[in-house]
């Protein structure tokens, strides 16, 4: 079974300012470097000639390059903060790259779960019960002192990634990559 999921890849250019901004996280596990997307869709696990499917309908998108905007940070999570993430705008462009991964996986027999897309880049998790009490006001204060924090790269591509759970945290594999088009910019 392959756990998998499609995002944007936080170019290396920008890394170094998302990892200032997790500069005195109060709690929690940053996220490394080398761990950093933008999730476009998790797909979950699923057997590899069905991911194979996937992929060949994710090779059909067709979608413009695109400026990812972020700004600010934001804790997750109800009561308890689960993560902390640099909030992206959800531009037009995004919310259809968006849709069309969506819809990619659905023609390959994925059965999504129909929610609302908040585009994040995480940069912390907090574990699978999260953090609550003195811990989740820190990392609320935390997200809240970074509101100021803007930050752009050019999305040329997205990549269908490979997710491995392991003790100190998940470590992720590209399994491809998908250029985004420069027939129309954002
Ligand atoms: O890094 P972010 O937060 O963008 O939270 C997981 C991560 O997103 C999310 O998929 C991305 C890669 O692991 N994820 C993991 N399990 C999930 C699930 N069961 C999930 N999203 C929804 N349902």
């Amino acid at each position: 079974m392959i756990r998998c999921f499609v995002a944007i890849s936080i170019p290396k250019t920008v890394a170094p300012q998302i990892l200032a901004a997790q500069a005195g996280l109060p709690a929690g596990r940053p996220v490394p470097a080398e761990n950093l997307h933008l999730t476009l869709a998790f797909l979950g696990e699923h057997p590899e000639p069905v991911v194979e499917d996937v992929h060949h309908a994710l090779s059909e998108i067709r979608s413009p390059c695109m400026d990812v905007q972020l700004e600010g940070l934001d804790a997750f999570g109800n009561g308890r903060v689960r993560l902390v993430c640099i909030r992206a705008v959800l531009s037009e462009n995004l919310a259809r790259l968006n849709a069309s991964v969506k819809q990619a996986a659905r023609l390959a027999g994925l059965n999504l779960p129909r929610e609302k897309y908040v585009p994040h880049v995480t940069i912390a998790r907090c574990g699978s019960k999260g953090a609550s009490g003195e811990d989740a006001l820190k990392l609320r204060d935390f997200a809240a002192r970074k509101a100021g924090f803007r930050a752009s790269f050019r999305a040329e591509s997205f990549v269908l990634v490979r997710s491995y759970l392991g003790q100190s945290g998940p470590s992720y594999e590209d399994l491809a990559e998908y250029p985004l088009t420069w027939l129309q910019t954002s």
